[in-house]
Protein backbone atom coordinates (compact mmCIF):
# COMPACT_ATOMS: atom_id res chain seq x y z
CA UNK A 1 0.00 0.00 0.00
CA UNK A 2 1.11 3.44 -0.61
CA UNK A 3 -0.18 6.29 1.15
CA UNK A 4 0.18 10.17 0.87
CA UNK A 5 -1.23 13.05 2.46
CA UNK A 6 -2.01 16.27 0.31
CA UNK A 7 -1.65 19.26 2.72
CA UNK A 8 -1.70 23.18 2.27
CA UNK A 9 -3.82 25.89 3.31
CA UNK A 10 -7.65 26.13 1.70
CA UNK A 11 -7.16 26.96 -1.93
CA UNK A 12 -3.38 26.10 -1.92
CA UNK A 13 -4.67 23.04 -4.95
CA UNK A 14 -5.35 20.43 -3.01
CA UNK A 15 -8.62 18.77 -4.56
CA UNK A 16 -7.15 20.21 -8.30
CA UNK A 17 -3.95 18.41 -7.71
CA UNK A 18 -5.73 15.33 -6.12
CA UNK A 19 -7.64 14.50 -9.43
CA UNK A 20 -4.85 14.52 -11.44
CA UNK A 21 -2.46 11.89 -8.88
CA UNK A 22 -5.55 9.79 -8.30
CA UNK A 23 -5.46 8.96 -12.51
CA UNK A 24 -1.72 8.85 -12.44
CA UNK A 25 -1.25 6.60 -9.83
CA UNK A 26 -4.84 4.58 -9.03
CA UNK A 27 -4.55 5.27 -5.72
CA UNK A 28 -8.25 6.00 -3.96
CA UNK A 29 -8.97 9.74 -3.43
CA UNK A 30 -10.18 10.63 0.02
CA UNK A 31 -11.25 14.17 0.99
CA UNK A 32 -12.54 15.38 4.37
CA UNK A 33 -14.09 18.43 2.17
CA UNK A 34 -16.02 16.20 -0.51
CA UNK A 35 -17.25 13.66 1.96
CA UNK A 36 -18.73 16.19 4.22
CA UNK A 37 -20.41 18.19 1.33
CA UNK A 38 -21.77 15.05 0.28
CA UNK A 39 -22.99 14.20 4.27
CA UNK A 40 -24.76 18.11 3.64
CA UNK A 41 -26.39 17.03 0.55
CA UNK A 42 -27.67 13.81 1.82
CA UNK A 43 -29.09 16.05 4.73
CA UNK A 44 -27.94 13.32 7.29
CA UNK A 45 -27.45 14.56 10.87
CA UNK A 46 -23.58 14.20 10.08
CA UNK A 47 -24.29 16.60 7.16
CA UNK A 48 -26.26 19.05 9.70
CA UNK A 49 -23.81 19.64 12.47
CA UNK A 50 -20.64 19.53 9.81
CA UNK A 51 -22.32 22.36 8.20
CA UNK A 52 -23.04 24.94 10.68
CA UNK A 53 -19.30 24.97 11.18
CA UNK A 54 -18.23 24.74 7.33
CA UNK A 55 -20.49 27.63 6.71
CA UNK A 56 -18.62 29.60 9.50
CA UNK A 57 -15.05 28.68 8.06
CA UNK A 58 -14.23 26.51 10.86
CA UNK A 59 -13.14 23.34 11.31
CA UNK A 60 -15.72 20.66 11.82
CA UNK A 61 -14.67 18.20 15.49
CA UNK A 62 -12.41 15.78 15.24
CA UNK A 63 -14.19 12.90 16.06
CA UNK A 64 -16.67 13.48 13.51
CA UNK A 65 -14.08 13.42 10.92
CA UNK A 66 -12.05 11.11 12.41
CA UNK A 67 -14.73 8.62 12.53
CA UNK A 68 -15.48 9.26 8.98
CA UNK A 69 -12.00 8.65 7.36
CA UNK A 70 -11.90 5.61 9.73
CA UNK A 71 -15.31 3.74 7.59
CA UNK A 72 -13.98 5.52 4.63
CA UNK A 73 -10.79 3.42 4.92
CA UNK A 74 -12.52 0.11 5.98
CA UNK A 75 -15.19 0.28 3.15
CA UNK A 76 -12.26 0.26 0.80
CA UNK A 77 -10.23 -2.86 1.48
CA UNK A 78 -9.26 -3.39 -2.15
CA UNK A 79 -7.58 0.00 -2.10
CA UNK A 80 -3.91 0.12 -3.32
CA UNK A 81 -3.15 3.17 -1.17
CA UNK A 82 -5.12 6.14 -0.41
CA UNK A 83 -4.64 9.73 -1.64
CA UNK A 84 -5.33 12.27 1.64
CA UNK A 85 -6.87 15.38 0.54
CA UNK A 86 -7.95 18.10 3.30
CA UNK A 87 -7.02 15.08 6.40
CA UNK A 88 -5.60 15.79 8.74
CA UNK A 89 -6.31 18.86 9.68
CA UNK A 90 -4.97 18.87 13.49
CA UNK A 91 -2.54 16.98 15.11
CA UNK A 92 -5.41 14.89 17.02
CA UNK A 93 -6.32 13.97 13.49
CA UNK A 94 -2.41 12.91 12.20
CA UNK A 95 -2.20 10.92 15.60
CA UNK A 96 -5.46 9.13 14.83
CA UNK A 97 -4.85 8.67 11.25
CA UNK A 98 -1.38 7.55 12.08
CA UNK A 99 -2.67 4.55 14.66
CA UNK A 100 -4.96 3.46 12.04
CA UNK A 101 -2.59 2.90 9.00
CA UNK A 102 -0.50 1.10 11.54
CA UNK A 103 -2.83 -1.22 11.90
CA UNK A 104 -2.96 -2.12 8.49
CA UNK A 105 0.66 -1.58 8.72
CA UNK A 106 0.62 0.90 5.54
CA UNK A 107 2.20 3.99 7.27
CA UNK A 108 1.82 7.34 5.44
CA UNK A 109 4.69 7.40 2.92
CA UNK A 110 5.19 11.01 2.24
CA UNK A 111 3.34 15.08 2.97
CA UNK A 112 3.31 17.25 0.08
CA UNK A 113 2.82 20.64 1.17
CA UNK A 114 2.24 23.17 -1.16
CA UNK A 115 2.56 26.42 -0.27
CA UNK A 116 0.83 29.56 -1.46
CA UNK A 117 0.85 33.16 -0.04
CA UNK A 118 -2.06 34.43 1.65
CA UNK A 119 -3.39 36.81 -1.08
CA UNK A 120 -3.17 34.11 -3.63
CA UNK A 121 -5.34 31.71 -1.75
CA UNK A 122 -7.80 34.32 -1.12
CA UNK A 123 -8.00 35.44 -4.97
CA UNK A 124 -8.28 31.70 -5.73
CA UNK A 125 -11.12 31.16 -3.60
CA UNK A 126 -13.17 34.17 -4.42
CA UNK A 127 -12.50 33.25 -7.99
CA UNK A 128 -14.11 29.91 -7.21
CA UNK A 129 -16.93 31.37 -4.97
CA UNK A 130 -18.24 32.90 -8.16
CA UNK A 131 -18.94 29.62 -10.16
CA UNK A 132 -18.72 26.67 -7.28
CA UNK A 133 -21.92 27.20 -5.50
CA UNK A 134 -19.89 26.97 -2.21
CA UNK A 135 -21.44 29.07 0.14
CA UNK A 136 -17.66 29.11 2.21
CA UNK A 137 -16.16 30.38 -0.78
CA UNK A 138 -18.40 33.69 -1.56
CA UNK A 139 -17.81 35.60 1.30
CA UNK A 140 -14.17 36.95 1.58
CA UNK A 141 -14.38 36.96 5.76
CA UNK A 142 -15.31 33.38 5.49
CA UNK A 143 -12.37 32.60 3.42
CA UNK A 144 -10.21 34.59 5.25
CA UNK A 145 -11.60 32.65 8.67
CA UNK A 146 -10.22 29.49 6.97
CA UNK A 147 -6.84 30.64 6.53
CA UNK A 148 -7.08 31.90 9.78
CA UNK A 149 -8.06 28.26 11.41
CA UNK A 150 -5.73 27.01 8.96
CA UNK A 151 -2.71 28.99 10.37
CA UNK A 152 -3.70 28.23 14.09
CA UNK A 153 -4.64 24.42 13.86
CA UNK A 154 -3.97 23.30 11.13
CA UNK A 155 0.15 24.21 10.18
CA UNK A 156 1.36 22.18 13.21
CA UNK A 157 0.43 19.07 11.37
CA UNK A 158 3.79 19.79 8.85
CA UNK A 159 5.68 20.04 11.76
CA UNK A 160 3.82 17.10 13.91
CA UNK A 161 5.03 14.79 10.18
CA UNK A 162 8.39 16.78 10.03
CA UNK A 163 9.66 14.73 13.21
CA UNK A 164 9.27 11.51 11.32
CA UNK A 165 10.89 13.54 7.67
CA UNK A 166 8.31 13.14 5.96
CA UNK A 167 7.21 16.55 4.48
CA UNK A 168 7.99 17.86 0.95
CA UNK A 169 7.31 21.36 0.95
CA UNK A 170 6.18 22.62 -2.65
CA UNK A 171 5.25 26.17 -4.29
CA UNK A 172 2.13 26.11 -4.76
CA UNK A 173 2.47 28.86 -7.42
CA UNK A 174 2.65 28.71 -11.54
CA UNK A 175 0.57 26.71 -13.60
CA UNK A 176 -1.03 23.51 -12.71
CA UNK A 177 0.93 21.22 -15.03
CA UNK A 178 4.48 22.60 -13.39
CA UNK A 179 3.12 22.19 -10.08
CA UNK A 180 1.90 18.61 -10.90
CA UNK A 181 5.12 17.84 -12.43
CA UNK A 182 7.04 18.51 -9.68
CA UNK A 183 4.43 16.68 -7.06
CA UNK A 184 4.86 13.13 -9.17
CA UNK A 185 8.86 14.07 -9.09
CA UNK A 186 8.11 13.74 -5.48
CA UNK A 187 6.25 10.56 -5.59
CA UNK A 188 7.93 8.80 -7.74
CA UNK A 189 11.40 8.89 -5.68
CA UNK A 190 9.57 7.90 -2.62
CA UNK A 191 8.19 4.67 -4.87
CA UNK A 192 11.32 3.95 -6.12
CA UNK A 193 13.18 4.59 -2.35
P1 LIG B 1 -11.96 21.46 1.61
O1 LIG B 1 -13.01 20.87 0.78
O2 LIG B 1 -10.81 20.59 1.97
O3 LIG B 1 -11.55 22.69 0.71
P2 LIG B 1 -10.40 23.72 0.55
O4 LIG B 1 -9.33 23.53 1.55
O5 LIG B 1 -11.11 25.02 0.50
O6 LIG B 1 -9.87 23.58 -0.93
P3 LIG B 1 -8.72 23.00 -1.79
O7 LIG B 1 -7.36 23.35 -1.26
O8 LIG B 1 -8.98 21.55 -2.05
O9 LIG B 1 -9.06 23.80 -3.12
P4 LIG B 1 -8.22 23.89 -4.43
O10 LIG B 1 -6.97 24.52 -3.96
O11 LIG B 1 -8.12 22.65 -5.22
O12 LIG B 1 -12.54 22.04 2.99
C1 LIG B 1 -13.75 22.76 3.12
C2 LIG B 1 -14.19 22.87 4.59
O13 LIG B 1 -14.54 21.53 5.09
C3 LIG B 1 -13.17 23.35 5.61
O14 LIG B 1 -13.15 24.77 5.68
C4 LIG B 1 -13.69 22.71 6.93
O15 LIG B 1 -14.75 23.43 7.49
C5 LIG B 1 -14.23 21.37 6.49
N1 LIG B 1 -13.24 20.28 6.63
C6 LIG B 1 -12.70 19.57 5.58
N2 LIG B 1 -11.83 18.64 6.06
C7 LIG B 1 -11.79 18.80 7.42
C8 LIG B 1 -11.04 18.15 8.46
N3 LIG B 1 -10.15 17.17 8.19
N4 LIG B 1 -11.25 18.55 9.74
C9 LIG B 1 -12.14 19.51 10.03
N5 LIG B 1 -12.86 20.17 9.09
C10 LIG B 1 -12.70 19.82 7.78
O16 LIG B 1 -8.98 24.92 -5.32
C11 LIG B 1 -9.06 26.28 -5.08
C12 LIG B 1 -9.17 27.07 -6.38
O17 LIG B 1 -7.86 27.36 -6.83
C13 LIG B 1 -9.86 26.35 -7.52
O18 LIG B 1 -10.76 27.22 -8.13
C14 LIG B 1 -8.74 25.97 -8.47
O19 LIG B 1 -9.13 25.97 -9.82
C15 LIG B 1 -7.73 27.06 -8.21
N6 LIG B 1 -6.34 26.62 -8.43
C16 LIG B 1 -5.79 25.46 -8.03
N7 LIG B 1 -4.50 25.41 -8.40
C17 LIG B 1 -4.22 26.60 -9.04
C18 LIG B 1 -3.05 27.16 -9.65
N8 LIG B 1 -1.89 26.51 -9.69
N9 LIG B 1 -3.12 28.40 -10.18
C19 LIG B 1 -4.30 29.08 -10.16
N10 LIG B 1 -5.45 28.60 -9.61
C20 LIG B 1 -5.41 27.37 -9.05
Amino acid sequence: MFNLILFGPPGSGKGTQSEKLMSRYGLKHLSTGDLLRNEIASNSPLGMAAKSFMDKGQLVPDEVVIEMIDSAIENNPQAKGFLFDGFPRTTAQAEALDKLLMQKNAPIAVVLALEVSKDELVKRLMNRGLTSGRSDDTDESIIRARIDEYERKTAAVAEYYDQFGKVARIKGEGTIDDIFQVLTDEIDAKIEA
